[in-house]
């Protein structure tokens, strides 16, 4: 029988085919090498946010001011490890181990959301996060619900249910803030100018910065432009602000007729890509605290791995 071999170029044509028709690729699907390893990349690290973003909430668990926010934040932050949970366990579906993923985070060459090194000062942070950084990864996540990966998309579908929940107690906690006393209203003032900037940052890049952008929306990795994106959380939050009565720090933030969007002002790329490269407020301690975490796990594994071998053997 003659055996007929589909060349690279014929694959890769195929492949193509197969993401322009919406249809998904699955975990044992031909794929490009660099559709992996790209996938990889951003999934692991979207894993790492996830697990990295515990930290700067979990901060707040042991001071929260009642019995009920308290029991809410914790189950919030334990959805951010679930989160985390399903994204290492689709990013293994190709090919790589949790170990080398966790590995890459300790040695810097895997990034994590650059939003998770500033640091919560006060209780009306742990709102702003829950209003603003949530809902700026659901505007973001929505998207990824329709990215080509079948494990991805499945992920993001659970997670983006459960991230709204967070949104929303995050707002429903920061009106009583907003509309409290003069101290409280400052407090969640104070946050909001804090965190308004570093939300923005994000979406990542401008698209003509995105060194990743073209082959990801090619490949629909990517669903929406990290621009479009970001546009689409400015135009959804400022009528939330306006509710809250809260100003966004931006004097340049104003509604633009012809366009139909607002306009806002340009983000400091420099605090950006410091942040990113581990010259943030707080990258030395969320990484020294996830070493420290994932040393003190090693008896867990351990024990993990004695029982799997004992299962296996009997
Ligand atoms: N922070 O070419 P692009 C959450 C890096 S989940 C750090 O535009 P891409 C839940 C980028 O990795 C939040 N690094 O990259 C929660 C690349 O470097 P690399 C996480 C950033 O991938 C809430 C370089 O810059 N969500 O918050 C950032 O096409 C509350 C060039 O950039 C996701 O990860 C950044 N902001 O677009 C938890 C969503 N932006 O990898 C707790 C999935 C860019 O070559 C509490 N990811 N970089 O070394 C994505 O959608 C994309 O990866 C982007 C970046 C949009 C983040």
């Amino acid at each position: 029988m003659t055996e007929y071999r589909l060349s690279d170029g014929e694959l890769e044509a195929a492949f193509q085919q197969r993401v322009d028709e919406e249809r998904k690729i699955e975990p044992k699907d031909w794929m490009p090498e660099a559709y992996r390893k790209n996938l990889i990349r951003q999934i692991s690290q979207h894993a790492h946010s996830e697990v990295i973003g515990m930290q700067p909430e979990g901060n707040w668990i042991t001071r929260a001011p009642t019995l009920k926010r308290k029991m809410i934040l914790l189950a919030k932050v334990q959805d951010e490890a679930g989160h985390g949970l399903y994204l290492y366990g689709a990013a293994e579906t190709l090919g790589v181990t949790r170990e080398e993923m966790i590995q890459a985070l300790h040695e810097g060459r895997a990034k994590y959301a650059s939003i998770f090194n500033y640091p919560t000062l006060t209780w009306a942070d742990v709102g702003v996060i829950g209003w603003l950084v949530d809902s700026a990864a659901i505007v973001n996540q929505i998207s990824l619900q329709r990215t080509s990966y079948g494990p991805y998309s499945r992920a993001m579908i659970r997670i983006c249910k459960e991230e709204s929940f967070h949104q929303r107690q995050g707002f429903e906690m920061l009106m009583p803030l907003a509309s409290g006393s003069p101290e409280q209203k400052a407090m969640a003032q104070d946050a909001m100018d804090r965190w308004w900037w570093p939300t923005l940052m994000m979406f990542g890049p401008h698209d003509s910065d995105s060194m990743h952008s073209a082959k990801s929306m090619q490949w629909k990795i990517k669903r929406r432009s990290n621009d479009e994106l970001r546009q689409d959380f400015v135009d959804q939050t400022v009528p939330q602000a306006e509710y809250l009565d809260l100003a966004i720090p931006d004097p340049d933030l104003k509604w633009n007729e012809e366009r139909g969007h607002y306009d806002f002002g340009e983000i400091d790329w420099d605090e950006f890509w410091a942040v990113v490269s581990g010259d943030g407020l707080c990258n030395r301690e969320r990484l020294d605290r996830h070493g420290e975490a994932h040393r003190e796990g090693e008896w867990v594994r351990e024990a993990m791995r004695a029982y799997e071998e004992k299962r296996q053997s009997t």
